[in-house]
């Protein structure tokens, strides 16, 4: 097996199959990134996978998950005005989280520099929306560098980090899901490590630091100006990649759409010349120009909004350039994935004379859809299971982002509404105002609690909203991984001050908190009813350890075979509670009618024996 974290330190060269989120983590070691900060989201959590493969002592950049997307922002920022090269990774939507420091970063003088890194979500993978994070970054004034592969993340990152040095200002490298999940033989560089430097090199003359009236049209100048020459660098040049072919039409692309593009054209008799910019915004003017004038048909693909095209048509319209050129032509160019199937339909669709369409269709699927659902054992479907019990139909349920978003589906139905991280118990109070006839009742996971979550319960109680909150404390941040939070007693590296949760609402002010272990469905049920018939603002604590987690631990420690249950076929009444209302995967009914269970799924929690009838579930 591949030892990572020696891998990742070796000082001579070596080349290695490696996914974009282990290649990264090499780009920052030999870049000299000093701190490097992150809230989990996919596609990137692993790259903390590969930063936690170095032993703690040996790494040679501090890491933290910090509690939010913004906060991680605000510690890398800080770390960078102090002189040490950052970095701040985390998921599409946490752009929205760190958004109002973000924004504002672009003006500042990062003197030690900051890389951004970017999981964007084409396809929407893992993401509530698509949301295409290069609109952000221009309102930013921010630098966006897109990489196709894991060689070209190691690579662009070096740039970046480069280039933010040299030019105090924030670069973006924008991964999606695909890059960061590939795997390529990358050819990784020497590395000699720096001295351990702790200086401390904020001075307030490198500012100003305060953005308010006279300062701020100096620095969105200064921000304009770096820009400009960030994207106008060679260094940036060279990372372009231009493939003449000799013909009069022409593709401009970028990222992974690059990678379908060459794939579709492999077969294609007649090739059109390609331009592949590795800087997205702002585009390298000068270079896009040249392209367009020196063909008489230009398509631009890229992967969701036409955010390249409007920049080059206005350019061209601008420098009065003749070259036609097409982009988005539908609806469906601004949705999923470029994966090769999809550019081959544009192609084929508004180049029928370059590249065929495929000639079996699209290529479908070929695996059984598999829906998501939660684990055998998980407490929040022991959780779920109780609530519905104690709720009324037309009880009103708003959910959050977390395993526990899992209760939308059937046959539980507890969610029926879902935004954003920490939205649930702000939505619930409006959903309460004039409102003299439905329960409100939210669901809230124990790191989105810390994440955004806290802000809503205060203003509950400020407002005196009628709302009742459910925290499904698992004691991790499940669904991302099992990472740490502030309630679980551990930081990323070492033992830390546990926050209880619990404590926290009590100092906020809640007044009715009733905290329940989610295997207890008839005391679960109790307190909801209590919590529900309650005025204001009540809290039902819903706990029970992730058992993913739990389990995954036991295996560690022990080979022993786990107990597991079994359906005593003889007592069963076929009533089916297991099945239809419970839901755990584990149990399926045979053709004959009778309940079995999987003996690859069961871990022997145990959490279903009280929900049948007739006790024919047995350990
Ligand atoms: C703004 C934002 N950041 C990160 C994520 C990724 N994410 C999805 S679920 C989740 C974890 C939620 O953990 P918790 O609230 O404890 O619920 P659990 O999964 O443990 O049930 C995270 C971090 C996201 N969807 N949105």
């Amino acid at each position: 097996m591949i030892n990572y974290g020696e891998l990742l330190l070796k000082k001579e060269p070596f080349s290695e199959i490696v996914i974009g989120n282990t290649a990264i983590v090499r780009a920052m070691i030999e870049s000299g990134v000093r701190v490097v900060t992150s809230y989990p989201g996919s596609p990137t959590p692993e790259i903390a996978t590969a930063i936690a493969t170095i032993p703690h002592d040996r790494r040679p950049f501090y890491f933290e998950f910090s509690t939010n997307e913004k906060v991680a922002t605000e510690v890398a920022y800080g770390a960078s005005v102090n002189g040490h090269l950052s970095c701040v990774f985390f998921k599409s939507v946490g752009l929205n989280v760190a958004a109002d420091t973000f924004v504002q970063l672009g003006h500042m003088n990062l003197t030690g520099g900051m890389v951004i890194v970017l999981g964007d979500d084409p396809g929407a993978h893992s993401s509530q929306n698509e949301q295409d994070n290069r609109h952000i970054a221009r309102l930013a004034y921010t630098p966006v560098l897109e990489p196709a592969s894991p060689a070209e993340i190691y690579t662009y990152f070096k740039t970046a980090a480069k280039l933010s040095r040299k030019n105090g200002m924030p670069v973006i490298l924008r991964l999606t899901t695909h890059t960061c999940h590939q795997k390529e033989l990358v050819n990784f560089d020497g590395w000699t490590p720096d001295e351990q430097d702790s200086t401390p090199r904020f001075d307030r003359k490198n500012g100003p630091y305060i953005p308010i009236t006279s300062a701020v049209f100096p620095m969105k100048r200064r921000a304009i100006y770096r820009l400009s020459e960030i994207s106008s660098s060679n260094e940036i040049r060279e990372l372009n990649t231009l493939i003449n072919n000799g013909s009069p039409k022409g593709i401009i692309t970028a990222g992974t759409t690059f990678l379908s593009v060459m794939d579709v054209l492999k077969d294609s008799p007649q090739k059109p010349d390609i331009l592949k910019t590795a800087l997205v915004y702002p585009l390298q003017m000068d270079v896009i120009r040249q392209f367009l004038n020196s063909h008489d048909e230009v398509k631009i693909l890229e992967e969701l909004d036409d955010f390249i095209e409007q920049a080059i048509k206005k350019e061209a319209f601008d420098a009065g350039i003749k070259c036609r050129i097409t982009g988005k032509m539908s609806v469906e160019d601004h949705i999923g994935e470029f994966t090769p199937d999809k550019v081959r339909e544009i192609l084929s669709r508004d180049w029928p004379g370059i590249v065929k369409p495929s000639a079996d269709g699209p290529v479908t699927a070929k695996t059984p859809a598999r829906p998501p659902q939660m684990c055998p054992g998980c407490g929040h479907r022991s959780a779920f299971y109780a609530i519905k019990k104690a709720l009324k139909e037309t009880d009103i349920k708003v959910g959050d982002i977390g395993c526990h978003t899992l209760g939308f589906l059937p046959p539980y139905n507890m969610v029926e509404l879902l935004m954003s991280m920490g939205a649930s118990t702000g939505i619930a109070s409006g959903l309460a105002l004039f409102n003299n006839s439905r329960k409100v009742v939210c669901f809230l996971g124990d790191s989105t609690f810390f994440h955004a979550g806290a802000a809503g319960i205060v203003n509950a109680i400020f407002n005196r909203h009628d709302i009742t909150l459910i925290l499904m404390e698992n004691g991790t941040t499940a669904m991302t991984g099992h990472q740490e939070h502030p309630a679980t007693g551990r930081n990323f590296d070492e033992i830390t001050e546990r926050i209880p949760v619990r404590q926290m609402l009590e100092g906020m002010g809640v007044k009715k908190i009733l905290e329940v272990d989610t295997y207890n469905q008839k005391k679960l049920t109790e307190a909801v009813t209590e919590a529900v018939a309650y005025e204001g603002l009540s809290v039902v604590i819903a706990k029970h350890p992730c058992m993913l987690k739990f389990t995954k631990a036991q295996k560690r420690k022990s080979d022993a075979p786990v107990r597991q249950v079994s359906v005593d076929t003889s007592s069963c009444d076929r009533s089916y509670e297991c099945i239809n209302r419970f839901a755990c995967p584990t149990f399926y009914r045979n053709s004959d009618g009778t309940v079995t269970i999987n003996k690859d799924l069961c871990i022997g929690d145990g959490s279903c024996i009280q929900t049948c009838p007739v006790n024919a579930i047995k350990y």
